[in-house]
């Protein structure tokens, strides 16, 4: 009997990113199913999905194109359960689109702001609670270790503020096919750090490698790092930047004696270059990111029906 590849839908799913990634722009640049500019708007989602809530939120709202809110969709304060929010328009963003607390709010939203879902499986639950569905049919993935769908729904976010990510396209074939080096792949530690829309890439990163490697990973605004989390900076660990870097932060960390990663990629790349270094992580400790630990591809809770 042949032995199953460790990580094989990862490697398949992480390594397309770049061609998945072209079709989001091409997508995104047809539709026009988000939320006008100027409207005031909730972002919400859960696990990976609600990191790319605050990078889409981040980016829209420093692109001037009104409030824009994150929420985890648990801790979501809609205008459901709080007047004062007023939100004129939410987005949803599910891969699978049976995440219980993205159907709870969606549910209690219907027929009272207008709702979007950004989804994977576009038959979902979350496509018949949604006023409109925009769908990546073709991101979504069978590793339960969510890359491409999460990095070509926020391509899809960036396009539609007029962000030109061809570059990124480019940088990404070289960041999924580079070999890691072995450092990277034996460093005991990892903390991501970056700013404005790339604060949510490195809390992402930093879930991907707890879900694919059971790693200690760690994630913070940049300029928060030298906060107190700096302490944990040390030979053998890693501290990688996504974006601009802080003044003075890579003489601060070249006192630590960790690794330390400002690499200049384009930061979307840089995220497919962090799940390449998590599938070979996970491989060299004999894990499989297709079926991590304690994990399913959605979270479905037993709760009353919304
Ligand atoms: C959300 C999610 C994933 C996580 C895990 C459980 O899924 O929290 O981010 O990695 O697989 O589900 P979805 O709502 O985007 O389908």
């Amino acid at each position: 009997m042949t032995e199953a590849i460790l990580g094989a839908h990862m490697d398949h799913e992480l390594t397309s990113q770049p061609a998945v990634w072209t079709r989001a722009i091409a997508q995104a640049r047809e539709e026009h199913l988000l939320p006008a500019d100027g409207l005031r708007v909730a972002v919400i989602g859960c696990g990976t999905s609600w990191f790319i809530a605050q990078s889409y939120s981040a980016a829209r709202e420093r692109a001037g194109k009104g409030l824009t809110d994150p929420f985890a969709a648990s801790e979501a304060f809609l205008n459901s359960n709080s007047a004062a929010r007023d939100y004129d328009a939410v987005v949803a963003i599910t891969r699978s689109g049976t995440t219980t607390e993205v159907l709870e709010q969606l549910a209690a939203l219907k027929g009272n702001v207008r709702t979007v879902a950004l989804l994977g499986d576009v038959e979902s639950p979350a496509a018949a609670l949604a006023d409109s569905v925009i769908g990546l049919p073709y991101a979504d993935e069978k590793s339960v270790v969510q890359t491409r769908f999460a990095t070509a729904a926020l391509v899809y976010l960036l396009t539609s503020l007029g962000m030109d990510l061809t570059g990124a396209v480019e940088e990404a074939r070289h960041a999924v096919s580079d070999k890691v080096p072995l450092e990277l792949v034996e460093a005991e530690q990892f903390t991501f750090l970056g700013q404005g829309w790339t604060v949510g890439l490195a809390h992402e990163a930093g879930l991907k490698m707890r879900e694919a490697v059971q790693g200690w990973t760690e994630s913070y605004p940049a300029m928060e790092y030298r906060h107190g989390p700096i302490s944990i900076a040390a030979p053998g660990r890693v501290t990688w930047l996504f974006g601009e870097q802080p003044e003075g932060l890579d003489d601060d960390m070249a006192k630590t004696g960790a690794l330390y990663l400002n690499t200049g990629r384009h930061p979307l790349a840089e995220l497919a270059r962090v799940h390449k270094v998590a599938l070979e992580r996970a491989r060299a400790r004999g894990l499989d990111p297709d079926r991590p630990r304690n994990l399913t591809r959605s979270v479905i809770l037993d709760v009353a029906a919304p």
